[in-house]
């Protein structure tokens, strides 16, 4: 291959790949680790397709080496990985597990050995089980003991990471964990989402706070998930229906740390609802601290058209139905999108858009992409490699889209892929594939995909085709 590709990104570009610490790394009762919500969660029948739990997931816990060995071969510059909150603080507070800060001890130092920049995710909603039966990120208190479990992570790696998110996700730690009951702990209650919503922000300020406290050289931000919604027509109640679809999903987060507050209009509609964020003297300056940089995860997005029968809020609905009208829009796949094995709608479009939208929305602020990636379930085929055509196409896509957002002036620092591994993918269990290396969770083998070599090839030279 050329070593000038037409679609060439800026020269400090830092390539790499995610993953997280309940989907990879098993060893779940080892040195002293104490379950979280999501062993309880995929421990209790029908909340996991297949039964299937973490237990041993991809072994990464004992394969550490390996993982890293793969990585560096790879080419990856950076890796995206997640602490575990109940390795490091069995209990949640107090009492530190010298075993579990000795493994993330080790990681960091064999990243480093590798030449490949850690990148560190504080919560990727492995909340430990002892603090949940408490009341769990109901409680106030427990954004108190995350900021603590950071700052025994900030003291324990300090600057031999560059690179911190605080909170993966909120919206799926709020709103898919408490009101639609997918995920972990399974709750279906709309007022208390916005509760824990809360609690995790105010958890992230808490955080930043301790971190800015140590004076230490890295950067810190959150890395929220953001979906695209593009109005269906040019119609205004159609773009009004995109407004509200993009302030319940992405204003809700990203709003209270860029600009101190809540979006007014979705506050609004909340209340309607008899429900509000519980917010204290103090809370907003905290959680809108200035953050170094945002992290983005993006998987997909589609059209909104405002319904043609408005559901009305009514406080006595089912939480779904909630939900629904305070969206009060429909959404449209255009037809002829293609959709990845887990079938959510191939949109590389809306990468673009979203991150030009977070670019004039919260002043262009440094972004990394912490997830982008594709469900492609294609297996080891008879000449013992996987032609994961899907995934290579949807990477191929995404990286014109995202150059596309840095030609326009979108102040973008890297990529990290989602995901290094096939690995535990939450409710849908071992059966949805999103990684670069397929892993035989029979016998732990890894095999490097196609998409792994396109990827690798990628970042040798710092561009693709166009
Ligand atoms: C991420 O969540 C997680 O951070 C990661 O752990 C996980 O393995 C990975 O993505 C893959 O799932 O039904 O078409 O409207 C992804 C969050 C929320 C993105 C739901 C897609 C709905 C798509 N997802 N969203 S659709």
């Amino acid at each position: 291959m050329k070593s000038h590709p037409p679609i060439q990104f800026p020269s400090q570009f830092l390539w790499g790949a995610a993953t997280s610490a309940y989907q990879i790394e098993g060893a779940h009762d080892v040195d002293g680790r104490a379950p979280s919500i999501w062993d309880s969660f995929a421990k209790t029948p029908g909340r996991v397709v297949n039964g299937d739990n973490g237990d041993i997931a991809c072994d990464s816990y004992r394969r550490v080496e390996e993982d890293v060995a793969l990585l560096k071969q790879m080419g990856a510059r950076a890796y995206r990985f997640s602490i575990a909150w109940p390795r490091v603080m069995p209990h949640g507070r107090g009492e530190v597990n010298p075993l579990g800060i000795a493994y993330y001890k080790r990681l960091v130092s064999l990243l480093r050995d590798a030449g490949i920049a850690p990148m560190a995710t504080l919560y990727h909603w492995d909340l430990p089980q002892a603090l949940h039966d408490e009341g769990g990120w109901m409680n106030r208190r427990t954004a108190q003991d995350f900021a603590a479990f950071a700052a025994v992570m900030f003291d324990a790696l300090g600057e031999s990471v560059p690179f911190w998110f605080t909170v993966n996700e909120p919206w799926c730690a709020s709103f898919l964990s408490h009101a639609i009951g997918e995920h972990a702990p399974g709750e279906k209650d709309l007022n208390r989402a916005v509760t824990v919503a809360h609690h995790l922000l105010l958890g992230h300020g808490l955080a930043m706070t301790e971190f800015r406290k140590r004076k230490l050289g890295g950067q810190i931000g959150m890395a929220p998930n953001v979906d695209w919604r593009e109005p269906y027509s040019q119609d205004p109640e159609d773009i009004a229906a995109c407004e509200r679809g993009l302030d319940w999903f992405n204003r809700w987060f990203i709003d209270p740390i860029y600009h101190g507050r809540y979006p007014a209009a979705m506050a609004a509609r909340y209340a309607e609802l008899g429900i509000r964020a519980p917010i204290e003297d103090g809370d907003m300056a905290t959680i809108s601290q200035h953050p170094d940089m945002l992290g983005i995860n993006y998987y997909t997005g589609s059209f909104a058209k405002a319904p043609a029968n408005p559901l009305p809020l009514r406080p006595g609905d089912s939480p779904q139905r909630q939900m629904d009208a305070l969206r009060n829009l429909d959404t449209v796949n255009v037809p002829g999108f293609a959709k990845t094995h887990i079938d959510w709608p191939i949109f590389p479009e809306g990468f673009t858009k979203v991150l030009t939208w977070l670019r004039d929305e919260y002043g262009n602020p440094p972004v990394f992409i912490t997830e982008n990636g594709a469900c492609d379930n294609t297996q080891v085929g008879h000449d013992g490699q996987v032609h994961d055509a899907l995934r290579v196409e949807y990477m191929h896509r995404h990286v014109i889209a995202l150059h596309r957002a840095i030609r326009s002036g979108c102040d973008i620092r890297g990529y990290m892929a989602w995901s290094l591994l096939d690995n535990f993918e939450w409710a849908y269990g071992y059966g949805k594939r999103f990684g670069l290396i397929h892993v035989d969770f029979g016998t732990q083998q890894r095999t490097p995909k196609d998409s792994f070599h396109w990827y690798s090839q990628l970042i040798a030279n710092n561009g693709c085709a166009a």
